[in-house]
């Protein structure tokens, strides 16, 4: 069995072989928890993740951490900058970093990301924290695949509510005010509760109703809220599993992940079909407007649902 650095190149590139060792990995796993914390860029999530990471080390627990940065430099498999925020961390054994890159393809980071997980579970991890930049549709994928997210504001950012307007405030299990030792924390603070008490997130699945999204502020350089950080994803994971939200979360979790997958087998088969010959002559009948490029899509989807009906 490859180490887990190993296993995560080897998910990344899709060598061969890689698909059975995490299949097998997948059906034996399932204990870690996941934790998403996200925000715009430098409102200290690297700094915050090794402070939970240092929270949760002195617990016990071993630590993941998977930071998937675009905008950081990226220097031999690592963004330098958190190797620096995180070095007393890296020569802990019970901690494990990755830096992970956005990937061209559609949903690939989601996938990779996933696929880390599978192999950190595996690896005994008992908490995976994943970092991202609440950015694009690759990175919402993600943090759907998290059991508790976290958003990170910061005071001083124009409003007081940035993430209303990323869109982040629909996927947050906890609110995160860090840099409180600036000015205008606590009026971050303040304006988070008072959106939160206006009642339920319209987004929020049913079962899901009964969480209060809590808001914890921290000084995360100093390692300062980071417990009660701690505390309250703990207590966001406490209740799902009290509640029974966890199994429909879950399910959604699984749902995300296979239709990602299956996304890429389409494309896959939609870029190469196998029925070459087909395709071109539906290609001709475009370009000649025999007919039109809906009944051609059509025609191709047919293809490659049927090729797949063979194969099976
Ligand atoms: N004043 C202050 N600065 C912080 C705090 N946490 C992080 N920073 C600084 O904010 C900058 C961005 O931090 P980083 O963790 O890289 O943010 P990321 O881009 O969200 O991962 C760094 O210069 C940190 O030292 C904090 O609690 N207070
Ligand atoms: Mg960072």
């Amino acid at each position: 069995m490859p180490s887990v650095a190993r296993m995560i190149s080897l998910a990344e590139k899709g060598t061969n072989g890689t698909a059975e060792l995490l299949a097998d990995l997948f059906k034996a796993g399932g204990r870690c928890r996941v934790v998403g914390i996200t925000g715009s860029a430098g409102t200290g999530k690297s700094t915050l993740v090794a402070a939970l990471a240092r929270v949760l080390r002195a617990r016990g627990s071993t630590v993941g951490i998977l930071a998937i940065d675009p905008t950081s430099p990226i220097s031999g498999g690592s963004i330098l900058g958190d190797r620096i925020r995180m070095s007393d961390l890296t020569g802990d054994p019970g901690v494990f970093i990755r830096s992970m890159a956005t990937r061209g393809s559609l949903g690939g980071l989601s996938r990779a990301a996933a696929d880390a997980v599978t192999a950190l579970d595996a690896a005994g991890i008992d908490v995976v924290l994943i970092e991202t930049v609440g950015v694009g549709q690759d990175e919402v994928d993600v943090m759907a695949a998290c059991h508790t997210t976290v958003v990170v504001c910061v005071p001083g950012l124009g409003d007081g509510v940035q993430a209303l307007k990323a869109g982040l405030l629909e996927i947050a299990d906890v609110y995160c005010v860090n840099k409180a030792d600036l000015p205008g924390a606590d009026g971050v603070v303040r304006d988070l509760r008072q959106l939160l008490s206006l009642g339920t997130l319209p987004s929020q699945p049913p079962d899901e109703h009964g969480w209060k999204v809590p808001v914890v502020s921290t000084v995360a350089l100093q390692g300062q809220g980071a417990e009660a950080l701690a505390q309250a994803i703990d207590d966001h994971h406490a209740w799902l599993v009290a509640s029974g939200a966890i199994h429909g979360r879950e399910r959604a979790m699984a749902v995300a992940r296979i239709r990602n997958l299956a996304l890429r087998l389409l494309l896959e088969d939609l870029e190469d079909p196998s029925d070459g010959a087909g395709f071109d002559a539906l290609v001709e009948d475009v370009v000649h407007r025999r007919i039109d490029p809906l009944t051609a899509a059509r025609g191709l989807v047919a293809r490659v649902r049927g090729g797949a009906t063979e194969r099976s």
